[in-house]
């Protein structure tokens, strides 16, 4: 199948996104996370909509786009830009920061110190800086990175690794989640989910180890693999690095999240998000003195009194998506509808 990367995303609303996506992750920077919050909310209502949005009052008419932010989207339509951004990105320094900050695996503390150190672009960082194997990754593909991917390509990607997964393994299974699964025209990054019936958290490990990544390895398709910082990574069965198509050359960020048979449910919930739905649905559990995560539905969890858990309890459900809704007593919501 012949894939064009400059392939655009075809939202009539991708221009406005784009400028709202830039404050979104302004805030997200600068951990205001109320505006964050509106931002995120209004971005997401805005990518669902199939007509070009011009006016504040066709803004304001959709849920999830308040009174301000539908202002702002007027003004982006009319002018291209939004002046507070510009107020808000006042110096040099700023925009350089901004920059660094849109370096993958890259955090405030890294970007204001290369800052600090005198580098003021992607090229200064490339040849004077001292870098980590991830932090120059990040740097030369930091375009790549940065791009949306189109819907039709993440899934080019998934179907890529279904089929070497597959190929060795019949039994496998492989669902792109993510943003993807949610419906969106375009995605951040290629979310796959990859299990085996059967399979406990030891064999799904070795299969990942030994067999699914030197395979997606050998077939060019994956190109490196970026460590993350993240302690919670599921005992170190989730995967992170970049991929590319066979007819490409652009680098695209791939999560590949390996499962036990047993957890499959669970899982994908956790997977599919967004991450504000998974917050709201943890949250609830645990008003009903549950507990959810990626692995399961639990009840009679024990915390200590600093809330540490002491005792996992007893599992009420992880295999069935469906199941997990209706223990927590949630009527079902399609991935479509797990947008916050
Ligand atoms: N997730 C979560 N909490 C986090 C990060 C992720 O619950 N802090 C879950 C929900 C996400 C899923 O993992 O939907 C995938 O994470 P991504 O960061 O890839 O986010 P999305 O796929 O939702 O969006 P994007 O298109 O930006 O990749
Ligand atoms: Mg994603
Ligand atoms: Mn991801």
């Amino acid at each position: 199948q012949k894939f064009d990367p400059e392939m655009r995303s075809n939202n009539p609303n991708s221009k406005t996104i784009e400028i709202l996506q830039q404050m979104c992750d302004y805030y997200e920077r600068t951990a205001d996370h109320w505006r964050n919050f509106a931002y995120r909310k209004g971005i997401n209502a805005l990518r669902r909509q199939t007509e070009k949005i011009v006016t504040k009052e066709q803004a304001r008419a959709i849920s999830g786009i308040g009174e301000r932010l539908a202002g702002k989207i007027e003004e982006i339509v009319l002018t291209n830009r939004l002046r507070q951004f510009d107020n808000t990105n006042h110096t040099a320094e700023d925009r350089i920061l901004q920059e660094f900050l849109g370096i993958y695996g890259a955090g405030l503390p890294q970007a204001s110190k290369w800052l600090a150190q005198g580098y003021r672009s992607l090229g200064d960082l490339l040849e004077k800086a001292s870098l980590t194997t991830n932090q120059r990754i990040g740097v030369e593909h930091y375009h790549d990175f940065m791009q949306r991917i189109p819907r039709k390509e993440v899934e080019a990607h998934g179907v890529f690794v279904r089929k070497a997964v597959q190929s060795m393994d019949h039994d496998m299974q492989v669902i792109i989640a993510g943003s993807y699964r949610r419906g969106a025209l375009d995605s951040g990054d290629i979310d796959c989910l990859i299990t085996k019936p059967g399979a406990s958290l030891d064999q799904i490990r070795s299969l990942m180890r030994d067999k699914v990544i030197p395979k997606l390895f050998e077939d060019g398709f994956l190109q490196v693999g970026l460590a993350t910082s993240r302690r919670h990574d599921h005992d170190g069965s989730k995967w992170h690095g970049a991929s590319t198509l066979p007819d490409s050359s652009i680098w695209r960020r791939i999560d590949l999240l390996f499962v036990p048979g047993a957890e499959f449910g669970a899982a994908l919930l956790y997977f599919t998000g967004n991450d504000i739905f998974n917050r709201s649905m943890r949250l609830l559990a645990r008003k009903k003195g549950l507990c959810l995560n990626q692995r399961g539905l639990y009840e009679n969890v024990l915390h200590d009194a600093q809330r540490v858990k002491v005792n996992p309890g007893r599992l009420l459900e992880s295999r069935d998506e469906h199941r997990i809704f209706s223990l927590l007593g949630v009527p079902w919501r399609p991935p479509e509808h797990r947008i916050c």
